[in-house]
């Protein structure tokens, strides 16, 4: 599967597939090969160019004029493949139709409305986290990860009551759709069938409760800043991106301190780290580990000139564990800042919904610190292989009462 990497006259070449099982199974295994190769390498066969060093994603990610996003984030170019779904006016978009779905959305998902509903997640935290230390024996990924997102976001959003266990379905085919057209694409595009087409009535005007973030992007539409369609679309990329990813922040974020218990410890000495150590595990353990850009034009990077309409795999989790920007990088460490890792992406299309995931995150370790002396893993943690998200299946572990 993966070969030692061969040098053409001017481009490096890799001649694994970055989304094989078993790779996707252990990416940081593979990262240091992508590193050190070349600051660009192409992977052969599959015929599209990547980035893993932290210098060269970051100012991929700053130079959209270049690394475009309108031809999708995924493996598919837009301009020759249609679509899985109609694109995201937010991800898959650039200026200047970009900059006004984002202004709109990010008056929507304003820090002022996460601020209100702070108090009502906290309290909803610390009485899931009553009910879990009195089981004792949990998952952590279905009892906590996905358990405490779901009472909180699709609330934000205003949802419907009914159904919303389509979300997280429908938001795991999102992620794997943009890796190639492999297995975990095919078995979770046919598995989240029906999850689709409730995620679509979903964000229906009519099926919206009246105070939420997705009644507020149609009180945008009605002042005239999109259009009905646009709204409902714009809608669909807070269920397609809110999910997914904070239930594997969370687990994953459990997962870095059961495996660090004097970490832990740490947290618990000193509770002023729990927003570090939240932005130090995305460090770590990224959740979205990659994703696509398409370039527009014939771009030099470091000697290597990538061709216009090349897809460029950019290594977010890579970048974030580049020992060329961080000491001891494969370190968990909750006191080092992790600030200037990419794990929200960087850019334009930086994180719309960073504050979400930082306040839900918040919540849960103010909710554990002082109830949880110790996570014992009770079994091998397993992966939920997705083409993007760095995922977990299940994490058995017995929480030790403080
Ligand atoms: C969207 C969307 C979907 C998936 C991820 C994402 C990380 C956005 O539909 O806009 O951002």
């Amino acid at each position: 599967m993966m070969t030692s990497p061969t040098r053409t006259a001017e481009t490096a070449t890799l001649r694994f597939d970055p989304f094989d099982e078993a790779v996707l199974g252990d990416p940081y295994a593979h990262h240091a090969v992508l590193r050190d190769t070349a600051p660009v390498v192409l992977f052969e066969p599959g015929g599209y160019y990547a980035m893993a060093r932290h210098a060269e994603v970051q100012a991929a990610l700053k130079d959209w004029q270049t690394f475009v996003s309108g031809r999708g984030v995924g493996l598919a170019d837009f301009q020759i493949e249609q679509p899985w779904r109609p694109p995201s006016l937010l991800l898959e978009a650039d200026p200047p139709l970009h900059e006004r779905t984002r202004g709109l959305m990010s008056k929507v998902a304003s820090l002022a409305s996460l601020r209100n509903v702070m108090p009502q997640w906290q309290a909803k935290a610390d009485t899931l986290a009553d009910q879990l230390i009195a089981r004792r024996h949990i998952d952590a990924v279905t009892d906590l990860g996905e358990a405490f997102p779901l009472q909180v976001f699709p609330d934000l959003i205003g949802l419907r009551d009914d159904g919303r266990d389509n979300l997280i379905p429908y938001a795991t085919a999102t992620f794997n759709a943009f890796g190639p057209r492999n297995r975990l694409v095919e078995q979770s595009l046919a598995a989240s069938a029906q999850a689709a087409v409730w995620v679509a009535e979903a964000c229906r005007r009519a099926n919206l409760k009246p105070h939420g973030w997705g009644a507020q992007v149609f009180a945008a539409a009605d002042r005239g800043e999109c259009s009905q369609d646009e709204a409902e679309r714009l809608v669909r990329s807070f269920l397609s991106a809110g999910v997914d990813t904070t239930v594997n922040g969370i687990g994953n974020m459990i997962h870095a301190f059961a495996t660090h218990p004097e970490q832990w410890q740490l947290l618990r000495e000193r509770p002023d780290l729990a927003k570090r150590a939240f932005e130090e595990s995305l460090r770590w353990g990224g959740t979205v580990q990659t994703f696509f850009r398409t370039t527009g034009r014939a771009v030099d990077i470091a000697g290597t000139t990538i061709p216009e309409g090349a897809k460029v795999l950019l290594f977010l989790a890579a970048a974030n564990r580049d020992p060329r920007k961080w000491d001891d990088a494969d370190r968990f460490d909750i006191t080092r800042s992790a600030s200037g890792h990419v794990g929200f992406g960087f850019g334009i299309h930086q994180c719309l919904g960073q504050m979400v995931a930082r306040m839900e995150a918040e919540a849960v370790l103010n909710a554990l610190i002082p109830r949880v002396a110790q996570f014992r893993l009770t079994g091998k943690p397993v992966r939920r292989l997705n083409n993007t998200l760095h995922a977990l299946g299940a994490l058995p572990i017995e929480l030790i009462p403080a």
